[in-house]
């Protein structure tokens, strides 16, 4: 079955889904300026893949995939800015790490765990915020 106009109340979502029983779930988002597409696990819902399209010009920039448990729990999760065919961010929830690739080389995570806004990466001896060396290599919020 095909459905549409899943954006709700807000004029400014569009959203149409392909959701066929027992198969993962296709969602195309466009909603502030930014458009997504992404598939979900079938029995979960959980995101598997999403395609992105940060600055809405047509072109998909970003590709997130995960890794899932049978019931839908986040084992690891892979980002790629740009979509150049390089991971620039990996989180592995089994093993509670993460890495970073800055410069043509991969960077440990520091600091994970429940206050994650805090998870800090060492750049060149400098011990900088997570959040602010993935805006610098081209996470844009989608
Ligand atoms: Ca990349």
């Amino acid at each position: 079955m095909v459905g549409c106009a899943l954006g709700g109340s807000d004029p400014d979502v569009v959203s149409e889904a392909i959701d066929v029983p027992g198969l993962p779930t296709v969602l195309l988002t466009s909603a502030k300026g930014t458009t997504s597409l992404a598939v979900y696990q079938a029995n979960t819902g959980q995101p598997v893949v999403v395609l992105g399209d940060t600055d809405n010009d047509g072109i998909f920039d970003m590709l997130t995939y995960s890794s899932l448990s049978a019931d839908g729990e986040l084992l690891v999760d892979v980002e790629d800015y740009g979509m150049d065919g390089q991971p620039d961010f990996i989180l592995n929830f089994e093993k509670n790490s993460g890495s970073v690739y800055y410069d043509g080389s991969w960077r440990e995570v520091r600091d994970l765990g429940p206050n994650t806004p805090r998870a800090t990466v060492e750049i060149d001896g400098e011990i900088r915020l997570l959040h602010d060396v993935l805006t610098e290599i081209g996470r844009r919020p989608f």
